[in-house]
């Protein structure tokens, strides 16, 4: 039987710190969806599309829908990019129905 010779173990005897490669993974981006403010769409009917999309009780959805008539914009959720999406054509589907004006953007948050 002819036996090769003994290599060294250069994971044991090297000097040199060899590092795991770290997977590559990235958690994909949220976004948060956003009301805007305008002077024509009925707070009810902001207060419903809080309850109705974004699955809020109706006193949260009236703080929410408040913040948003003082401060000019507010936070209705933090989905990934597809519901984030499909969030925003629905409320923005719904308004345009109504014939209100109201405006909802999606940020990466
Ligand atoms: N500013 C509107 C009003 O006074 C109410 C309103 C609230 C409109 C929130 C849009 O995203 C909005 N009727």
């Amino acid at each position: 039987m002819s036996e090769r010779p003994k290599q060294p173990d250069f994971a044991e005897n090297s000097d040199l710190a060899v590092e795991e490669e770290r997977p590559s993974v990235k958690k994909p981006p949220l976004y948060r969806v956003v009301l805007l403010n305008d002077d024509y769409t009925p707070m009810e009917f902001v207060v419903e599309i809080l309850e109705t999309i974004f699955g809020m009780e109706r006193t949260r959805a009236t703080q929410v829908m408040l913040e948003v008539h003082t401060k000019g914009k507010g936070v209705c959720g933090v989905y990934n990019y597809e519901i984030a999406e499909t969030k925003v054509a629905q409320v923005m589907g719904i308004a345009k129905q109504h014939q209100h004006p109201l405006l909802c953007t999606m940020e990466e948050s």
